[in-house]
């Protein structure tokens, strides 16, 4: 199935289900990447702030856990987007004269090579592969002819977006295509005042809206759907007790929205929510308790100074 039909019948499982919901990563095309990078930069949004200062200040300390000084390694991440806070680590790795491969792998061509150009114009001496493709099928095809030791980023906590134990699948999957000297440098971001947090996500310019919007808008291009982003109201909501930050848009009225690709309908009553996006918080506990049920083991915690961030180095258990 080619991307847009996925996307279609995606879109048209999420709008048939009660409650209804839309899946986040489609939130990521082009405005969506544009408009994310505004929300990394935003004062509310500390992830990215904290993964920097991580870092900034523990790079020194980091890099012995990913090389030995012989062996070559592949640094592979996730997701990589505009490569904003690994740069920090790559300049540094390049400073050190470190042998390594960088392999970014991201589903949005348009955010990957605005990311290798940058790279090769201000790090030439780096060893760039750049893969525009799904994580599991990119690392698959790349254990196929490669044998170098690999460290997988999957940094800003992006695994946020599974819910709770959801995540377990997900990883186990990933544990199945490392190899026993791999390693994965994952992102969480940790419970915290619940105000900081929602704040994140909720935030005075309306970034964070306008970035679920546009999947809205993304619908109407693409899908050739008649979504009137008017009508729907944004809804971000924090969870202390779960954990779980989630977004939702909610109709303000009763409406009928026709998407053209799936010649269908939807009905919306009025104040029914579209499900649109979870961000998962995670206590010490739960990462132990993640990695323990996925088989890895914790090699080492790295967090910022206010204790707001974890970046978490895992080998095999
Ligand atoms: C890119 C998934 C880590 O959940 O914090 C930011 C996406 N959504 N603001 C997050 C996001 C709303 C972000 N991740």
């Amino acid at each position: 199935m080619d991307f847009n039909t996925r996307f279609a019948e995606d879109v048209r499982e999420g709008l048939s289900s009660k409650p209804k919901y839309l899946h986040s990563k489609y939130f990521y095309d082009e405005v969506g990447d544009e408009l994310f990078q505004q929300i990394m930069s935003l004062d509310e949004y500390y992830l990215t702030d904290c993964e920097l200062e991580i870092f900034n200040i523990q790079k020194e300390e980091i890099l012995p856990y990913f090389s030995n000084g012989d062996e070559v390694f592949d640094l592979i991440e996730f997701g990589s987007g505009d490569g904003y806070k690994t740069k920090i680590l790559l300049e540094y790795f390049i400073e050190e004269k470190v042998k390594f491969n960088y392999i970014p792998i991201d589903i949005s061509k348009s955010i990957l090579e605005t990311l290798s150009k940058d790279l090769k114009k201000n790090l030439p001496d780096l060893d760039i592969y750049p893969i525009c493709d799904d994580y599991f099928h990119a690392l698959e095809e790349l254990n196929k002819v490669d044998f170098n030791k690999k460290v997988i980023l999957f940094l800003g906590s992006n695994i946020g977006n599974f819910r709770g134990d959801n995540a377990i699948p997900f990883l186990k999957h990933l544990h199945a295509d490392m190899r026993e000297k791999d390693q994965l440098f994952i992102g969480f971001d940790l419970k915290k005042d619940p105000h900081v947090i929602l704040d994140a996500y909720n935030d005075k310019k309306g970034i964070t809206r306008e970035f679920n919007y546009n999947l809205l808008d993304r619908i109407n291009t693409e899908l050739g759907g008649n979504f009137d982003r008017e009508s729907f109201s944004h809804y971000p909501t924090y969870n202390p007790v779960t954990g779980e930050t989630q977004s939702y848009l909610v109709s303000l009225k009763a409406q009928i929205v026709w998407i053209d690709v799936l010649s269908q309908s939807f009905s919306f009553e009025e104040w029914e929510p579209i499900f649109m996006e979870i961000s998962q918080k995670y206590s010490l506990f739960d990462i132990q308790h993640l990695a323990q049920h996925s088989g890895f083991k914790i090699e080492k915690n790295f967090f910022d100074s206010r204790n707001y961030f974890a970046d978490s180095l895992w080998i095999l258990k």
